[in-house]
């Protein structure tokens, strides 16, 4: 189960901590996306991971949580998805955090349900940035660094290029594509419409939407086709 995100193209980044209506709901769930994430920087509690865990639930597509922090884990996701944070020098998010969790509960974790995902924040101004003082400001060759340091070294299965709010470069997301032979590489960040989730679709093996879905439900919805028809040209 822990392998799931290697078929996966394209999947929505849901938070808890924001309103969605039961109508917008479905349409996210039934837009043919691949799976839903939950998570987010801040204000993710327990409460409302259950409560929108539970509404997802009533749909097929796959589920995964995003663990941001530890009170929120909420059992009953399809996976479990742990970011370490490579560019960043304070330590509890590469190890730290991890670490105080596996004291309580290394005995209890269902391994096979979890995948670790190396990430490369690179949006000085998101709140991802702002919570793990990520050194933001990497040009396509440490980013690559990086991508190889998660892929080689540490042998995690997935690399999260994060531009969280803002579209990002991608030839830089490239970059950490082509360096990267085993990690599957995730896009997030600025995805907006079909045109947007087009052009990282063909930079990258996922294509992460987030905030689009409370700004534009319309537009969301399109970049569901936009990665598709850009996996299938390409
Ligand atoms: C955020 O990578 C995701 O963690 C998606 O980013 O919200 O900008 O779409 P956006």
């Amino acid at each position: 189960m822990s392998q799931i995100f290697k078929t996966w193209r394209h999947v929505f980044k849901l938070d808890p901590d924001r309103e969605l209506s039961d109508e917008e709901l479905e349409a996210v769930c039934l837009s043919g996306s691949d799976a839903i994430l939950v998570g987010g920087s801040s204000g993710v509690t327990y409460d409302n991971t259950v409560e929108l865990m539970s509404r997802i639930r009533r749909y097929e597509l796959p589920c995964a949580q995003e663990v941001s922090t530890l009170d929120s884990v909420v059992p009953g996701f399809d996976l479990y998805l742990i970011p370490m944070v490579l560019n960043t020098d304070r330590s509890e998010w590469i190890t730290g955090h991890h670490r105080t969790g596996l004291e309580s509960y290394g005995e209890l974790i269902p391994w096979d349900m979890l995948a670790a995902e190396g990430y490369i924040v690179l949006n000085p101004d998101s709140a991802v940035a702002r919570l793990t003082g990520a050194d933001s400001g990497l040009d396509a060759g440490a980013a690559a660094a990086c991508a190889r340091m998660a892929d080689k070294l540490m042998r995690l299965p997935i690399v999260y290029v994060e531009y969280s709010g803002t579209y990002g470069d991608l030839d830089l997301v490239r970059e950490v594509r082509r360096v990267t032979d085993e990690a599957v590489v995730f896009y997030g960040g600025g995805v907006r419409d079909y045109e947007t989730a087009g052009a990282a679709a063909e930079s990258a093996d996922v294509v992460v939407v987030g905030n689009v879905v409370y700004d534009d439900l319309a537009a969301a919805l399109d970049t569901v086709r936009g990665v598709r028809e850009a996996r299938q040209a390409r």
